[in-house]
């Protein structure tokens, strides 16, 4: 790679890993990218990081700021000055602010930057100090497994250090596939040297995905939205056997007894058997009476409940049911063993700008009806904000709806809102209803094109930030700037410096330089004692005794160390959720029909459930059209041979796929790693809607819909579908 010393950053996408980038420059330009071969364990960087270079130099970078000329949506713009498009922008948000106060101003953020300076964090705090704005509440990953951790746990914080993993005697994936998602770097390199030292890993997903393929020992195919069912006759088997850790049950939880009487069906009559349980899930009842027995005798051992399966239209439920089950075998706060939960596994600390700055509007609103609001740390605990999926519903009817506010002007940052969130075609309404939409942008995304003006960003390889990893792995990463920012691109951090005095504002910056906030929010961890030498370095890993085990202390020392609940126990009954009295959301865990689910009526004219996943060579939209990842896998829906066969459908053959929402033309792919009556897109893909109205960009969310579960989790693996052929 020739004598001169590489530039260390990483990426700062929400990719599920924060990795080494050593990125080699000559004459101002990028010419390779490679990763970390140093000191162990290495952060190695994926397909996407080591394909970045196309990403800075691909040919839809936004160059210069952009005002719109043709119809909204259309993507035809006008080039302008900075200097035009920020008055504009002020004019803007002061016109909608003095019309109809600060919460029409509606700030819609995305994860396109998770480092601690920019991205959408730059905007909040500038609309924060302008009288505020309404934001969303929800995140699309995980809030059905973070309200569900937050109901058990009374915490996010409940993981396990990836090295932890090979203490325990069998792992269980359940709908997790961390060789495509990541979950932290290491996490696969782990998974494959606990199948090196024999350690039983069992998978339970619809699809027989890359972590089955490769670290599986077992694949237990289930139909969507059932996976609760499958836990509670795992429990049953487990109360019938008498295999349930009554002791720990007895010192560390509360509830254990009502529901213990909704298994055995003193409840509803209904014993939540195996075969009960296997009407709903398809999987057999000996699997599920054999799969409890191992879980529960295996000790320690680890069942992971993934995110996917709690990103359904009951989504909370199959997280509640996991945590429930994993505390019934006393697998929580044991080397080896896995509370579930969120999982965050807390060594790191998150490197963030001081959120000190309160958005005026929330100020004195009272808490949200579903949110576990007299938890410390509740997620969004205000009824100011909008549910993500509800956005477009909300721009559309406002207050009438009863919604806090009625949007008038959407900020959009570090988002490609509308092909991220579900309802494209309802999306694409909503937007053209607004007032003004301004956009900060990096690249020609199908949601860029909805601006009024559109501001060109530049990427991490142009500017410097630190970061953390994304669920706490023990370092911390500095992003070296590599290259000059290309063309008149700037960042976040920067276009809002040079908005706020159009706004009045003037204490942006807070007197400090963009290096003067790294260091205080690096100093801020308690780890990175010479931030110097993180700079150069790019990197500080820390150095640890024993592995980081969630709840080590609760269990070790119960008196000093309660849980974080009301109850100070692992709430398998909750109270606060009781409150709520939606039977929607019962105290205990339950399985609850899902609305487009594989027995709901519509499944007679859509007969197909369809999964929408995350992707190996993309970070939801953010790495398209990048040629060497286009290579690697194109994105084309996974269909099962015997659905295909009915339908008269060949591997590579142009279908469509279709509901109510919309309609969606894309290659199959015929194969036996999903099950029948289920399909899956990889999701990410540009929309691209023809005059008849038929996404060619192959997003899964023309077809998902914009409804989320009683807890707040997103349904985008919840959508029933029809396919045919082309
Ligand atoms: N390559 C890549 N990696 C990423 C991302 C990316 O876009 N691309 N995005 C990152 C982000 S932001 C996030 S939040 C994470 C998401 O990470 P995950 O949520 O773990 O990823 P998914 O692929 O959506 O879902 C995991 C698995 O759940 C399965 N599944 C879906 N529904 C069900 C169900 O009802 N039951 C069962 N048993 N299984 C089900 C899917 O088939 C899939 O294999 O990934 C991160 N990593
Ligand atoms: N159907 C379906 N939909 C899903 C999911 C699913 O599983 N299925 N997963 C969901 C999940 S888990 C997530 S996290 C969301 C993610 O949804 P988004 O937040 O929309 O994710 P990205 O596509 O990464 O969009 C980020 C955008 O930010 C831009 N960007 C990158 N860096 C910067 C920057 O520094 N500044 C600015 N201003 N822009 C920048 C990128 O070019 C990109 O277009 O998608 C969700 N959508
Ligand atoms: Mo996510």
């Amino acid at each position: 790679m020739g004598e001169r010393e590489a530039i260390i950053t990483s990426c700062s996408h929400d990719c599920g890993g924060r990795c080494i980038l050593k990125v080699h420059v000559r004459g101002g330009k990028i010419t390779a990218i490679e990763t970390d071969d140093g000191e162990e364990p290495q952060l190695r960087a994926c397909l996407r990081g080591r394909a970045y270079r196309q990403r800075v130099y691909a040919p839809d970078r936004l160059k210069y700021p952009m005002k719109r000329t043709g119809a909204r949506g259309e993507g035809r713009f006008e080039k302008i000055s900075w200097n035009e498009a920020l008055d504009t922008v002020a004019r803007e948000l002061i016109r909608v602010k003095n019309t109809y106060g600060n919460a029409s101003i509606l700030l819609l953020g995305g994860s396109g930057s998770q480092a601690a300076l920019h991205g959408v964090v730059a905007v909040e705090q500038l609309l924060a100090k302008f009288g505020g704005y309404t934001r969303t509440w929800s995140t699309p990953s995980f809030e059905g497994a973070l309200f569900a951790s937050m109901a058990t746990y009374g915490t996010m914080t409940t993981g396990s250090a990836r090295e932890d993993l090979l203490n325990s005697h069998m792992i269980i994936m359940w709908g997790w596939n961390p060789a495509v998602a990541i979950w932290d770097t290491n996490t696969a390199l782990t998974l494959a040297k606990a199948k090196e030292k024999g350690i039983k890993v069992v998978s339970i997903d619809p699809r027989l995905t890359e972590s089955t393929a490769v670290f599986a020992t077992e694949w237990i195919p289930i139909r969507p939205g059932t996976d609760s069912a499958m836990l509670l006759a795992m429990a049953y088997v487990l109360i019938k056997h008498g295999l349930q850790d009554q002791k720990f049950l007895d010192n560390y939880t509360v509830g254990f007894d009502e529901f213990r009487g909704y298994v055995i069906g003193m409840e509803d009559g209904i014993p939540k058997t195996p075969i009960w349980a296997e009407k709903i899930t398809g999987v057999p009842r000996a699997t599920i009476e054999r799969l409890a027995v191992e879980y529960a005798t295996a000790k320690p051992a680890a069942l992971i409940p993934g995110w996917g399966p709690a990103r359904g239209a009951m989504g909370e439920q199959f997280s509640r049911a996991a945590n429930t089950l994993i505390a019934m075998t006393g697998n929580v706060g044991k080397e080896g063993g896995y509370a579930g939960g969120f999982m965050r596994a807390f060594h790191s600390r998150e490197m963030g700008m001081p959120r000190g700055v309160h958005n005026p509007v929330e100020q004195g609103t009272p808490p949200r009806r579903n949110s576990l609001y007299k938890l410390r740390g509740a997620a969004s605990p205000t009824n100011a904000r909008i549910h993500g999926v509800k956005v477009y519903d909300a721009i559309l009817r406002g207050r009438t709806g009863d919604y806090p506010c009625d949007p008038k002007l959407a900020y959009i940052v570090a988002c490609n809102f509308l092909n991220s969130y579900p309802n494209v075609n309802k999306g694409i309404t909503a937007f053209k209803s607004l007032e003004f939409i301004i956009i900060h942008e990096q690249r020609m995304t199908p949601t860029a094109k909805f601006a009024d003006i559109l501001l060109p960003v530049n990427t991490f390889m142009e500017r410097e930030d630190v970061i953390s990893p994304w669920l706490g792995s023990p370092y911390y990463l500095y992003m070296n700037r590599a290259i000059d920012p290309m063309y008149e691109s700037k960042s976040d951090r920067d276009i809002c410096a040079e908005l706020a005095p159009r706004l009045g504002i003037t204490d942006y910056r807070e007197g400090r330089t963009d290096q003067e906030w790294l260091k205080i929010v690096a100093e801020r961890t308690g780890d990175i004692p010479n931030f110097t030498d993180f700079k150069e370095k790019g990197v500080v890993k820390l150095k640890e005794g024993r592995p980081f085990v969630a709840f080590r202390g609760q269990i070790e020392n119960p008196i000093d160390y309660p849980f974080l609940t009301l109850s100070g126990k692992i709430e398998i009954y909750c109270e606060h959720l009781a409150e709520m009295d939606d039977a929607r959301i019962p105290p205990i865990a339950k399985y609850l029909p899902t609305p487009e689910g594989y027995d709901d009526p519509l499944s007679e004219k859509y007969p197909l459930q369809l999964l929408t996943t995350h992707h190996k060579p993309a970070t939801h939209g953010t790495m398209e059209k990048i040629p060497w990842l286009d290579e690697v896998e194109p994105r084309r829906v996974w269909i099962n041979s015997r659905d295909a066969e009915a339908r008269g459908i060949s591997d590579s053959d142009e279908v469509l796929i279709f509901n109510d929402r919309g309609r969606v033309l894309i290659q199959a792919k015929v194969t036996e790693r999903i099950m029948p009556g289920v399909v899956s897109i990889g999701h990410g893909g540009w929309f691209d809607i023809d005059e008849q109205g038929i996404d060619r960009g192959g997003c899964a969310n023309t077809l998902t819909p914009s409804e989320h579960s009683p807890g707040g989790a997103w349904a985008t693996n919840t959508a029933l579908v029809e396919v045919r052929k082309a």
